[in-house]
């Protein structure tokens, strides 16, 4: 990496952060990889659903993204130029089993083999997510996440990949925002596999957490030791609190319940009601979604913001919302449209601690996308540089006030296929030019180099 810029700040040890703190960036697979059909790899639900019309951004697809699958010696290079410790990136399902079931593709693995090593050499710890929404097309074709027998599968990639990784992979995530799976997945079908189907989306939830706790038990029994789980959880700013304990509900609790207390919320069943009778979930389901975890992993962007409102049909995100209305936030907002309200990650973090004990907590993703542009050479990301440090005071606030955070990982590492946005939206700290697949360090990346290298702001 090139020293375009060096930032020096004022070494005035104001906010260090705890002795071992963890630093790093994360990415996820079909974000950055490309290399669709390369060694065997199988079709999954991104590659129909970027391929079906009207769905993605100027149907843009994953198949070279940026290209990481050829280009990832560089892009560890680039992480070691950085100083970061760690490096959350997650696994292509399909990569490693085609159809999503039976033996292990052995090229699938060699590329994570070789990834893991190249890590190892750079003195970069890697952290494992084994699911970032890339489902095996062939198990869509099965009902996908609302059929059950997915989450067994699930578990058995799971220790088909610590059987490979586990001699030097410590951390493993299971799902990544299983909330994104199942209600932008399944119910407004923002996302694949582009279901509309309110009715089954809670079907599909329970899935995906049935998924994680046979997963655990599946990854505990093989010797891991740090594992965990990365949710989506957004504080809900509101001025009624019936409307504000609604969205918390089908947002944050309908997780984070069955996973540290071993049960539903009473009041996101009773609302789910509508839609289904809970018949899915077995008995013993709940004993094996909470199985002991070692870590939560938090994804943090911005609060949700709502007011109650007589009539208001339910949010298509939020299948059981009728009477709730999302107004949007009087906040400066991100190229997304999120509105940047570092409060909330305090706010979050606070109340992680206090309503779920003894869970210590790891920032798995924060960041920003804004509309980039290289001059000389150089990226000038104001906004993303000043989101990073005002969320990164939040979570040192958070900590000064007791809360047991292990870590930060920005989303993300490099900009990348942002999903429904196909590449317009770049959230990386390091800029990727798509015709050239030229990487350049923003200047929140060279930022946030000094910040890791003082372990503080
Ligand atoms: S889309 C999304 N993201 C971004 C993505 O790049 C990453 O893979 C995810 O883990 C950045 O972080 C996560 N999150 C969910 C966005 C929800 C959008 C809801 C739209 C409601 C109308």
């Amino acid at each position: 990496m090139s020293a375009q810029k060096s930032y020096n700040l004022q070494d005035s040890g104001v906010l260090r952060f705890p002795e071992g703190f963890v630093w790093g960036a994360a990415t996820a697979a079909y974000q950055i990889e490309g290399a669709a059909r390369d060694d065997g790899r199988g079709p999954s639900i991104w590659d129909t659903f970027s391929r079906t019309p009207g769905k993605v951004h100027a149907g843009h697809t994953g198949d070279v993204a940026c290209d990481h699958y050829h280009r990832y010696p560089e892009d560890v290079r680039i992480m070691g130029d950085l100083g970061l410790h760690a490096y959350r990136f997650s696994i292509s399902w399909p990569r490693i089993q085609p159809d999503g079931a039976g033996p292990a593709n052995p090229r699938g693995l060699d590329f994570y083999d070789r990834l893991v090593d190249e890590l190892q050499g750079g003195g970069i710890t890697p952290i494992v997510t084994l699911y970032h929404w890339d489902l095996p097309q062939t198990l869509e074709d099965r009902g996908g996440w609302t059929n059950r027998e997915t989450a067994e599968r699930f578990a058995e990639y799971a220790a088909i990949m610590y059987s490979r990784l586990g001699d030097r992979v410590e951390t493993w995530t299971t799902l990544n925002e299983p909330w994104c799976s199942a209600f932008l997945g399944y119910a407004s079908g923002i996302h694949a596999p582009g279901r509309t189907e309110p009715e089954v989306s809670f079907a599909a939830a329970h899935h995906l957490l049935l998924g994680h706790g046979l997963a655990v038990q599946a990854l505990r029994a093989a010797g891991a030791s740090q594992i965990g789980i990365t949710l989506n959880l957004a504080p809900v700013l509101s001025d009624d609190a019936e409307a504000a304990s609604i969205v918390d509900g089908l947002q944050n609790r309908i997780f984070l319940d069955p996973v540290l207390r071993g049960e539903y919320p009473a009041d996101v069943v009773e609302r789910a009601g509508r839609f289904t009778d809970w018949s899915f979930v077995k008995d013993g389901d709940l004993e094996i979604i909470s199985q002991p975890i070692d870590l939560l992993g938090v994804n943090y962007y911005n609060p949700q913001t709502v007011t109650g409102r007589a009539g208001e049909p339910a949010n298509p995100v939020y299948p059981g919302s009728e009477g709730v209305a999302f107004p949007g936030a009087d906040a400066p907002k991100t190229a997304m449209g999120w509105p940047v309200q570092p409060f909330g990650l305090t706010d979050l973090l606070v109340r992680l601690s206090h309503d779920y004990p003894g869970t210590p907590l790891i920032i798995t993703e924060n960041g920003a996308a804004f509309d980039d542009v290289v001059e000389d050479g150089q990226v000038h990301d104001v906004g993303r540089l000043s989101y990073l440090d005002g969320h990164l005071r939040a979570a040192h606030a958070a900590i000064e006030a007791g809360v047991d955070l292990r870590g930060y990982l920005v989303w993300s590492l490099l900009d990348n296929f942002e999903w429904a946005e196909g590449y317009r939206k770049r959230f990386g700290v390091v800029h990727v030019d798509y015709n050239t697949q030229r990487r350049t360090p923003k200047d929140s990346a060279l930022w946030y180099r000094e910040v890791v290298r003082r372990n503080g702001l």
